[in-house]
Parts: C-alpha cells; sequence; structure tokens
C-alpha cells in the first residue's frame, strides 16, 4: 500500500515502442504507471531499457491524446459518440466508393502498425474489404529494398537474414546507427550491449556511415563513404573475394545459383575503380574483404541508410551476396534466419515455393509498379492531385504521419486538404489527421495485449513473449482492433454497424481453414470446427494469436503435442519464453521457384548498368551539389514521440550538422539559422558545424516540422523544429522496390 492508501501493483509488459523488444517491469496504481523499469528477467532484454520504455508513463497520460471519437467541422473537432464517427464515415466513404469506385479510396498504414497485434491481425481484412489498388505504407520509406531483394535472393519478402550479433566474429554494419536507434530488421534488446560484448570477445565492429555516429565511435573501425556509395564499396568486397580466391559458400554451396554471373558483375568494381566515388580508400577495401574470410565468423548488416538511397536494393542485394560468398550465410555468427512461433510454412521441408513477383498492379500516374501488394508512397500525392479517372479521393491512415514522414512535404500537405473524405486512426491530431474528417484513437496502450508478431521473425534468438491488457476498458473506450473490423465493414459496403464479431469469426475461420489445409503443418487434415471450439474462449487479436502459435513450429498443434506452445503456456510466462539460438534453416527456409538461394536476380543484374554512372559522379569538393542525409535520435521515435516533455526537453535536436570545412567555404555559424534547399522545397533551422559528418555531407533528422496549424500537439510545437521531407523529393526513388531516396539528396546551404 502507498501513503494514499491505493494499491501498487508490478506487472511485466513488452515495450511496442521500436523493434527491440524490451520488457518493462511497470508499477501501477490504479490505471496509473507510477514506475517503468526494465524487466531484469526478460529473458531477451535482461532489464536493458531506454528513455523512451520510461516515456510510456508520459506517453500514456499525455493530455493532448484523442481518447474519444472526433470529428471535423470545418476547423474543428468536436468528440462524438462511436455509433456517431461510424455513420459519419459511412456517409463520407459510401457515395464516393458508388460513384468513382474502389480505386478512388486510398489507405496508408503506419510504422506503429507493425508494432501493433491488432494491426497485425487485421489490416489484411481492412485492405481485403477496400480492394484498392491504392494501398501504401511507411515501408516505402524504409525497408522495401531488403524486402524486394530477400523476395528475388530467398523467395520471400520477410526471408531476411539477421546478424546472428551474440556469436559473430566480425561485423560490417552500414548505415544503420543501433546506439540510437536500437537496432532495425535485426530484433536484439540492448544491442549497445550486445556490440561491447562482441568487441570484449575479441570480435570486430566496422561501421560504414558518412556520419561519425555513436556507433561508429564505439566501434573498432569507421569507414566514412559518400552517400549512396553502399552498393559500389559492397561489389568490391566481392570483387577482392574473386580475385583473391576467397570465394566459399561453405554449407549453403549446393543451394546456390548466380554465382558466375556475380563474378561477372563484380569484375568491373574493383577497390580502384570505387574508391573515389566511395571515399574509401582501395587498401581499406581490400583488407575488409580479407577480414571478413579470415574472421572465424563474420556478418554484414546493411539497414537505413542502404535502403533508402537510389541503390536501396541493389546494396541491399549485395549485403546478402558477400554474406554467401564468405560462407557465413545461414551458419552461426553469420548471417541467420529466425525461427519465430509464428512462423508460417517452417514445418515444411520442401524449401521452394511460388517466389516473388512485382508489378502486379500499378500507379495511375506514373506507372509505377506494385511490390508486396503496396504502390511506392512517392505516388501518393499525385495519385490524389491529378485529375481524371482513377484519381484518389478519400484516404485512411493508420497509425501514420505520411505529411512529416514521406517525400515532398509540401505537396502531399495540399493534396490531404484537397481531399473529398479522410479518416485516420491515431492517438495525436498531428500534420497528417488534422485534415481528417474523423480520426479513431485506439484504447490506452495498457488495455490491449501485445505480442510482436513482425518484429520476432527478425530477432537475433528465437524469442516468444506475450503481454496481456493490464487494465480493463472504460466506458467509451474501443479495442483498436474493434473499430478497424468496423472500419473494414464501412469500406466493405456493410454500413456503419456491421457486426465485428461475425467479420472476427470469419477471419478467424480463413485462416483455421488455411492451417489445416497447408501441408506438412501440425494440424493438416484436422477438422476445422474441432480447432474453432478448442479457440472459442477468446476473441479478437488473442485468438488469432493463439492459432497461430499452436500452428507455428513450437506449437502444441492442438494436442499433437502437449508440451507445445500456446498463448496459454506464454499467459503463464510473464518474462517470454526463449527458444534458443538461430539455428541452421537452408534449404528448407526457402520459397524460389527453383528452391536454390538467386545470387543473381535479373532484376538485379539488370540495374547493375545504372551503378556504373554514380562512379564519375563529382563530390562536393570536386564541384558536385552537397548532399543530405538523416540521423535518428534516442530520445525521438519518427515524428510522433515530440510531445513528450521528458524525451524533448534539453538542447535542440534539429538542427542541420554542417562539416566545418564547409560552413566556412558558405560563411555558415554554429547555432545559426540556416536556409536549406532542395528542388522540392526550402526550410530554415540552426546549423550545427562537427565534423561527424563527412566533407560535402550534411544531415537532418526527420519527423519534425510540428508547427502546422491546427494540430494538437502542445508540447510538440513548442519544440517544433522543421521538416526535413519538405525536402526530399518524389522523383527520386529506387526503381527497383520503388522506395523514396532520403538520404543523398542534392541540396544547396546558405546564412539566413
Ligand atoms: N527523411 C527521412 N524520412 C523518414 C525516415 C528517415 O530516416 N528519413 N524514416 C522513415 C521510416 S524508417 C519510417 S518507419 C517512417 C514512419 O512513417 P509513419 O509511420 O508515417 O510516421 P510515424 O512518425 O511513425 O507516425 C506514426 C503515427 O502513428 C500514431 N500512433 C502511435 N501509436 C499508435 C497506436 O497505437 N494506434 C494508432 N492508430 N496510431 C498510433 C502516431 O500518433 C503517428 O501519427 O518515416 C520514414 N521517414
Ligand atoms: N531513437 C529512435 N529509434 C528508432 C527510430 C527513431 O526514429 N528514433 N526509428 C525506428 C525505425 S522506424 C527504424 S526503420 C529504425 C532505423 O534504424 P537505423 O537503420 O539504425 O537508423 P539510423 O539511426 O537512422 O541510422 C542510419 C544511418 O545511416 C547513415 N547513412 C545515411 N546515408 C547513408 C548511406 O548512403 N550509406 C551508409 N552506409 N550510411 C548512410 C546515417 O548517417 C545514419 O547514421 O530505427 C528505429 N528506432
Ligand atoms: S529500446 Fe525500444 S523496445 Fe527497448 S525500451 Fe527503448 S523504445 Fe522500448
Ligand atoms: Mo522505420
Amino acid at each position: 500500500m502507498t501513503p494514499g492508501g491505493t494499491t501498487t501493483r508490478t506487472e511485466y509488459r513488452t515495450c511496442h515502442l521500436c523493434e527491440a523488444t524490451c520488457g518493462l517491469e511497470l508499477h501501477l496504481e490504479g490505471r496509473d504507471i507510477t514506475l517503468v523499469r526494465g524487466d531484469r528477467d526478460d529473458v531477451f532484454s535482461h532489464g536493458f531499457l531506454c528513455p523512451k520504455g520510461t516515456a510510456l508513463k508520459q506517453l500514456e497520460a499525455d493530455p493532448d491524446r484523442i481518447r474519444r471519437p472526433l470529428v471535423r467541422r470545418g476547423d474543428t473537432f468536436h468528440e462524438v459518440s462511436w455509433d456517431e464517427a461510424f455513420e459519419e464515415i459511412d456517409a463520407g466513404l459510401a457515395p464516393i466508393r458508388d460513384q468513382y469506385g474502389p480505386d478512388a479510396l486510398a489507405i496508408y498504414l503506419g510504422n506503429p502498425s507493425a508494432h501493433n497485434l491488432a494491426g497485425l491481425v487485421y489490416n489484411r481484412a481492412l485492405l481485403q474489404a477496400a480492394r484498392t489498388r491504392n494501398v501504401y505504407s511507411a515501408s516505402t520509406v524504409d525497408q522495401m529494398p531488403k524486402q524486394v531483394s530477400a523476395g528475388l535472393m530467398f523467395g520471400g519478402g520477410l526471408t531476411i537474414p539477421v546478424p546472428d550479433v551474440d556469436r559473430t566474429d566480425y561485423l560490417l554494419m552500414l548505415g544503420a546507427n543501433p546506439y540510437a536507434s536500437n537496432g532495425s530488421l535485426m530484433t536484439a534488446p540492448d544491442l549497445p550491449g550486445r556490440l561491447r560484448a562482441l568487441r570484449a570477445r575479441g570480435g570486430k565492429l566496422v561501421v560504414v556511415d558518412p556520419r561519425r555516429t555513436k556507433t561508429a565511435e564505439e566501434a573498432d573501425e569507421h569507414l566514412p563513404i559518400r552517400p549512396a556509395t553502399d552498393a559500389l564499396f559492397l561489389f568490391a568486397l566481392v570483387h577482392v573475394l574473386f580475385a583473391d580466391d576467397l570465394v566459399d559458400l561453405g554449407d549453403v554451396a549446393a543451394h546456390v545459383s548466380g554465382l558466375e554471373e556475380v563474378r561477372r558483375l563484380a569484375a568491373s568494381f574493383s577497390p580502384d575503380a570505387v574508391a573515389p566515388a566511395c571515399g574509401i580508400d582501395a587498401a581499406v577495401i581490400r583488407r575488409v574483404a580479407h577480414e571478413l574470410v579470415a574472421a572465424p565468423t563474420a556478418a554484414v548488416y546493411g539497414r537505413i541508410g542502404t535502403c533508402t538511397q537510389e541503390f536501396g536494393t541493389l546494396a541491399s542485394w549485395l549485403v546478402d551476396v558477400v554474406n554467401v560468398c564468405t560462407g557465413n550465410l545461414d551458419r552461426p555468427g553469420g548471417a541467420m534466419f529466425t525461427r519465430a512461433a509464428t512462423s508460417v510454412g517452417s514445418n515444411n521441408a520442401a524449401g521452394r515455393g511460388r517466389g516473388v513477383t512485382f508489378g502486379r498492379r500499378t500507379s495511375r500516374v506514373r506507372g509505377l509498379p506494385e511490390f508486396f501488394g503496396e504502390l511506392p508512397v512517392v505516388c501518393l500525392a499525385e495519385e490524389i492531385e491529378a485529375p481524371g479517372d482513377g484519381r484518389v479521393r478519400a484516404l485512411v491512415t493508420i497509425a501514420g504521419n505520411p505529411a512529416v514522414s514521406t517525400p515532398n512535404s509540401d505537396q502531399l500537405r495540399r493534396a490531404l486538404a484537397s481531399l473529398d473524405f479522410m479518416v485516420s486512426l491515431d492517438i495525436y491530431v498531428n500534420e497528417t489527421t488534422r485534415h481528417a474528417n474523423v480520426i479513431l484513437p485506439p484504447e490506452p496502450e495498457l488495455a490491449r495485449g501485445h505480442y510482436d508478431l513482425a518484429l520476432y521473425n527478425l530477432a537475433i534468438r528465437n524469442v516468444a513473449n506475450y503481454s496481456p491488457p493490464l487494465l480493463e476498458l472504460e466506458p467509451g473506450e474501443v479495442p483498436e482492433w474493434r473499430s478497424m473490423l468496423r472500419l473494414a465493414g464501412v469500406i466493405g459496403g456493410q454500413g456503419a454497424h456491421a457486426d465485428v464479431d461475425v467479420l472476427d469469426d470469419l477471419v478467424l475461420s480463413g485462416l483455421v481453414a488455411k492451417a489445416v489445409a497447408r501441408p506438412g503443418s501440425n494440424v493438416e487434415g484436422r477438422d476445422p470446427d474441432e480447432l474453432l471450439k478448442a479457440l472459442a474462449t477468446r476473441r479478437g487479436p488473442e485468438r488469432i494469436l493463439d492459432l497461430m502459435l499452436r500452428t507455428g513450429p513450437y506449437g502444441d498443434g492442438f494436442g499433437a503435442d502437449p508440451d507445445g506452445l500456446s498463448l496459454a503456456v506464454l499467459e503463464a510466462s510473464p518474462h517470454g519464453i526463449d527458444l534458443g539460438p538461430l539455428q541452421p534453416r537452408i534449404p528448407e527456409v526457402l520459397r524460389t521457384p527453383t528452391g536454390m538461394i538467386e545470387l543473381a536476380p535479373e532484376a538485379c543484374v539488370a540495374d547493375v548498368e545504372r551503378l556504373r554512372s554514380v562512379l564519375d559522379r563529382p563530390s562536393a569538393r570536386d564541384g558536385g551539389p552537397l548532399v543530405l542525409v538523416g540521423r535518428r535520435d534516442l530520445r525521438s521515435n519518427n515524428s510522433w514521440m515530440h510531445n513528450l516533455q521528458v524525451l524533448v526537453k534539453g538542447k535542440v535536436r534539429c538542427t542541420v550538422h554542417v562539416h566545418p570545412d564547409d560552413a566556412a567555404r558558405l560563411g555558415l555559424h554554429d547555432g545559426a539559422d540556416t536556409r536549406v534547399r532542395s528542388s522540392s522545397g526550402e526550410i530554415v533551422l540552426p546549423a550545427e558545424v562537427t565534423d561527424a559528418v563527412m566533407p560535402g555531407v550534411v544531415s537532418i533528422p526527420h519527423g519534425w516540422g510540428h508547427d502546422a496549424a491546427g494540430t494538437r500537439m502542445t508540447t510538440a510545437a513548442r519544440h517544433a523544429g522543421a521538416n526535413s521531407n519538405v525536402l526530399a523529393r518524389t522523383d527520386l526513388f529506387d526503381p527497383l522496390s520503388g522506395n523514396a531516396v532520403l538520404s543523398g539528396i542534392p541540396v544547396e546551404l546558405a546564412a539566413v
């Protein structure tokens, strides 16, 4: 008991704020969080947490958060009942669908959808109901190039190898700063600690980044690289491996096709040929290639800096080409495939599948192809603005802030303002949702269950951890999964009052039917009704999660393996279950039509010619333009955690980093307002003169610019900063994946 007489209870919960999945210990009094600390007994994070995890307390209590549905009338939002909100949505969307067809509605899924059980389970139902080609997400300002390269090489868009950080002897990291980001496409709580352990056991960490980041400072070696030249650098490594007869595919040799093609392609990218473009000495490139081979085990890992650039897919592909050619793919200490507790198909030893097909649909205006069911978000604004048949007239955003997070924000804001109707599922009235006609809030985070369905597929250990809801719903609070299904009902033409439970049953029975029909599944051939009966005590995302766990590779198979996993088993394990270190999975994990690792996919081969054009692109020193890259700060999370005083206090973080040489040349001064201009727009923000960026490169963090009228984020508005995506261009993208170029944008700087 506390002095006030209320009882404090201790609960455990996985943090959903980034990809690291840290275990939190929460102290609760009633509905209030009184303390957040790391859960020392968490099987994966062992007590680690970062400042954002602690800020969960402030996030849950933020007075600016939306707690009830809002409807906009003119410039003001009014609270309404849930029925009124959905009636408003139906009245807004139905005529548009009836008059202009399904493509007139676009859907944008934001990043927190990937950290949210409801989103992961029901987004698909919503998309199916919409039947629109206009599906967009944060994936095309993020990891789409890696999904494409993994799809082409291994047959599945999430068949992405992760570095076996805890066992590797050598980690070559490109375009990532886990000391700030806590890791991405590599779920590993306390990655900084794991990197320190790697070095402490005699291993080596080499960081390739145009900036001297905290990660680079903590590494054995930092190689500053000119933005967007990673593919050249990686090609040169491959070149050395062939030239010096170091290629050894190890255990996967029998499953690799295309090796000779790779040798041919790498021939013209010698270290001497690429060194001037990359800004890395040829001798250093040769040494790194030899070190990768000499190390007992090694892994190459590339993240956002290698994806959000002109050659995102080529760089992502070559990362894994190096892993294969050094014999490090699929072996302990190398780059390995996770076997998540909910992964589908991993009971199947066939190792062959349909592979991936892109471009089944194209965008209306520019004809850009679809990737994994979505169109590149660089198309969204023009699809709204360009007149003609098939124009997007309505938009649904789910946990996304494209007005800040995607290129050419000025254009997109104009486009959003011109929509006939817009619905947002969100917790704030922000730069995007202020344009919505209706905003639907989720229930409090603590009132929902959590399981990192997506991220455990990319974890550096096989782990499963479920967090139950810790609070009862209060009157007027509606779980986000119910809103999503009800919205699916509206979009699918069932009106404002579709029976959510019926829709939920439909989703479930579809999944059960698939599970019993899947060859090699642990419930193959079973009676679907028997499974449905066994699941009947639950509803919503938990019921579907239970199905996925029980039919997954460690599952109880509804009795087939009494010791297997189920949601009940996870409920009895509040600190999670460790399913062990990663195990080799080739060939079983492969889903290419040939059943082979495609080392030289046609699409990549065809794009190599374009890469050559960079070989003689002048740097800023030789008269070329300055180029802009991004950066992340530990206390920030894309665009949406700037409303929490604990995270934004202290020195201003939204500054443009400029190298002292460039500052002197351009007459820029530390702390002084500086104008940054690209061909799409301009922003003004303070300069920070620092040799942490290489000459010719400037850096601005994304996610800022909270000075738009009509938002309701009081603290963020006081720390507005400037939106770097005003400078990002919709005409710059990686053609193999449609991914936006956010790194390496030509810009001009001038003192204000
Ligand atoms: N220049 C530049 N731009 C970038 C990047 C970069 O490195 N440089 N990075 C890109 C990357 S990697 C990403 S992932 C994208 C992110 O792009 P987005 O996902 O579009 O943007 P976020 O800022 O993550 O916005 C998340 C939204 O979700 C809301 N939200 C938070 N929690 C919940 C919830 O539980 N339910 C609902 N319904 N809503 C919620 C927030 O209020 C916010 O509006 O930005 C990209 N943009
Ligand atoms: N604190 C915090 N954590 C986050 C987020 C956040 O906003 N804040 N966002 C989350 C999300 S959505 C994601 S996707 C992850 C991203 O996680 P990371 O990939 O680790 O992202 P960053 O910290 O932005 O690191 C990217 C690095 O790439 C460098 N870079 C830029 N261009 C190039 C290039 O051309 N080549 C090379 N080699 N490097 C380049 C940049 O200088 C930067 O240091 O972080 C997640 N975690
Ligand atoms: S590192 Fe990520 S998961 Fe861990 S506490 Fe911080 S925000 Fe949460
Ligand atoms: Mo991201």
